[in-house]
C-alpha cells in the first residue's frame, strides 16, 4: 500500500514511521509512506497557503489553490482509492473503517490547520472524512499518523504469528483478555492458575470468557448482539 500525506507540518510526521511495525512494514516493502509539504505548492514565494475566511472571524483557513494543485498533481501519478481529509468532523475512527482501508492500493490524506481547509476541496477531491475521537487536536498530522498506524499493522505480512491483530481488542467487537508474563508470583500476586496447565482448550476459553466479562463491564456498547 502507498500512502501520501499533504501537510503544512511534515516534521511532525517524520518519526511516528520510522520505528517498530511501520518501519518493519516500510522495509519490508509492505508500506510506503510519503509525506508532501503543501507549502510546495504555495500561492506566492512567501509559501502562503492560507486565508482569512469570508465572513470575517478568528482563524486562517487553508486556501484551494494549493490544495488543488496539490491533489491534482498527486492523482496524475496513481489512482487514490480514497482522498481522505481528517477532520473533528469527520465520521469517527474504528476498527471495521481500518480494516476497510486495509485493503485499499493508494491513499491520499489530507492534514488540515487552523480553523480547516476551504469548504470546496472538501466538495470536489475528499472522498473521505475521517475523525480520530470527539476532541480537538490542533492539526491534522497526529490523527493521520494514527490512522496510518492502524492501517498499516493490517496489511497482509506485516504482523506475524506472535503479533498477529487476530486477536486485537475490536477485531471481534471484544476487548483483548488480560495477560501476564514471569514470574508467575510477584509480591504475592499471582496469575491464573489455568495458564498454567499446558491445557490449551481450556485457555482458550477462559481468555474468551474474560473478554467477554471485560467488555461487558467497559465496553457493552460495542458488545454484539448475536
Ligand atoms: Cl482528524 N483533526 C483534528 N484537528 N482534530 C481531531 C481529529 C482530526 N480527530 C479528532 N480530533
Amino acid at each position: 500500500m502507498r500512502i501520501d500525506i499533504l501537510s503544512v507540518l511534515p516534521e511532525l510526521l517524520e518519526s511516528p514511521f520510522q520505528h517498530s511495525i511501520m518501519k518493519r512494514a516500510q522495509e519490508k516493502g509492505l508500506l510506503e509512506v510519503k509525506v508532501h509539504q503543501l507549502r510546495k505548492w504555495a500561492v506566492n514565494e512567501y509559501g502562503q497557503v492560507d486565508d482569512y475566511q469570508y465572513g470575517g472571524g478568528a482563524g486562517m483557513v487553508i486556501m484551494c489553490e494549493p490544495l488543488a494543485k496539490a491533489i491534482e498533481e498527486l492523482a496524475a501519478q496513481r489512482k487514490y482509492d480514497e482522498i481522505v481529509y481528517l477532520t473533528p468532523d469527520g465520521e469517527t475512527l474504528n476498527q471495521k473503517t481500518a480494516n476497510t482501508f486495509s485493503l485499499k492500493e493508494n491513499l491520499l490524506l489530507i492534514c488540515g490547520h487552523y480553523k480547516g481547509i476551504d469548504e470546496r476541496i472538501r466538495e470536489h477531491f475528499v472522498t473521505k472524512e475521517i475523525s480520530i475521537g470527539d476532541y480537538v487536536l490542533s492539526g491534522g498530522e497526529l490523527a493521520a499518523a494514527v490512522l496510518v498506524d492502524t492501517i498499516g499493522r493490517l496489511l497482509p505480512g506485516v504482523l506475524n504469528d506472535e503479533t498477529s491483530a487476530l486477536f486485537d481488542s475490536f477485531q471481534d467487537n471484544l476487548l483483548a483478555p488480560p495477560v501476564y508474563t514471569r514470574p508467575e508470583d510477584f509480591r504475592g500476586w499471582k496469575i491464573p492458575s489455568v495458564l498454567k496447565g499446558g491445557d490449551h482448550k481450556k485457555i482458550e476459553e477462559w481468555r474468551h470468557e474474560q473478554s467477554i466479562i471485560r467488555t461487558k463491564k467497559r465496553r457493552p456498547d460495542i458488545l454484539k448482539e448475536d
